[in-house]
């Protein structure tokens, strides 16, 4: 990015005003969404701009002050937060404000995921309006807070990429209509795990690792941060996993801000996402801080790997 040319350039497609465009194809709109967005995309600079100190409580804070949502859930909270009724709107926001934060001391890249749902139907807002399935999901997205803060998001109609450019501020658009490739050479999950692996699981890293068929070996990457093991998927192919085990039967990563925002961003970018049951994005969730096991990235990576669970429920029946 070059930031002295840019400073003079004025058809930058920021992230506002790819946001208003995109609103601009929906005539019915009164411009919540955007508002709401717009409101995200803030939290995200402000946490960006202090990921060490106050960001956090912001982000929370700043979530509640919009009257265009009802309900949020956060990691960072037992219970959903229902906003007061003279600021209620009709959108419900789940999110994960600091996603890897065991990694913040060290400098790894961290992160903040967010999926946006409609209320079911005007009444007074309930849990159920937030435990849809990930099918019902308008937008997701995350941002990364790495050598660079990027912002990638979805409303339904394909998967963009976004560079803040610190001396203006703003989200600059950087990688439009990302698709994952088809197939990757990385494969990434906590090895660590591997004795309490299922058999699928097993047997599928062991073909990472020693594929019969002459193909070459795949890398495994693992950074431990479900937002960069993610946006380096996306980009480069391949497929992030976070099992079952015996010891966490329902895995770790949870369904509505973890889970059903990376498998939105996941199957609009060409890619998929399983649970080793199902599509991930078929679950319905009953508990808000639910956990899943999860498969994502390239499609062809994901169908080998659909491919052995199927197999193994077959042998059971
Ligand atoms: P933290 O937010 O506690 O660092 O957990 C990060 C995370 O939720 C997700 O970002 C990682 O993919 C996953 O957990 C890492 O888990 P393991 O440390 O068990 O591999």
């Amino acid at each position: 990015m070059d930031h002295e040319a840019d400073a003079h350039r004025t058809d930058l497609m920021t992230i506002t005003r790819f946001v208003l465009n995109e609103q601009s194809k929906h005539p019915e709109s009164r411009g919540d969404f955007s508002i709401l967005l717009s409101h995200i995309v803030l939290g995200c600079k402000f946490v960006c701009s202090a990921v060490n100190k106050a960001g956090l409580a912001k982000l929370i804070g700043l979530a509640g002050e919009t009257n265009v949502q009802c309900i949020l859930v956060s990691e960072e909270d037992e219970e959903a937060i229902f906003v007061e009724p003279s600021k209620r709107g009709k959108y419900c926001v789940v999110f994960d404000p600091l996603d890897g934060s065991s990694n913040i001391d060290c400098g790894v890249s961290i992160g903040t995921i967010f999926g946006i749902y409609m209320m079911k139907d005007s009444h007074e807002p309930t849990l159920d309006d937030v435990l849809q399935p990930g099918n019902n999901m308008l937008a997701a997205g995350y941002c990364m807070y790495g050598s660079s803060c990027t912002l990638v998001l979805s409303t339904g109609s394909g998967v963009n990429g976004f560079t803040l450019d610190p001396s203006l501020g703003e989200f600059i658009l950087t990688h439009p209509d990302i698709k994952i490739p088809k197939k990757g050479k990385i494969y990434s999950v906590n090895e660590g795990n591997a004795k309490n692996w299922d058999g699928p699981t097993a047997k599928y890293v062991e073909k990472c690792k020693f594929p019969k068929d002459g193909s070459s070996p795949k890398s495994l990457r693992y950074i431990g941060s479900m937002v960069a093991d993610v946006h380096r998927t996306l980009l480069y192919g391949g497929i992030f996993m976070y099992p079952r085990d015996k010891k966490s039967p329902n895995g770790k990563l949870r369904v509505l801000y973890e889970v059903f925002p990376m498998s939105f961003l996941m199957e609009q970018a060409g890619g998929q996402s399983f649970t080793g049951k199902q599509r991930a994005l078929d679950l319905v969730p009953k508990k808000i801080h639910e956990r899943s096991p999860i498969f994502l990235g390239s499609y062809d990576d994901v169908e080998e790997i659909k491919a052995l669970f199927y197999a193994a429920e077959e042998k059971k029946e």
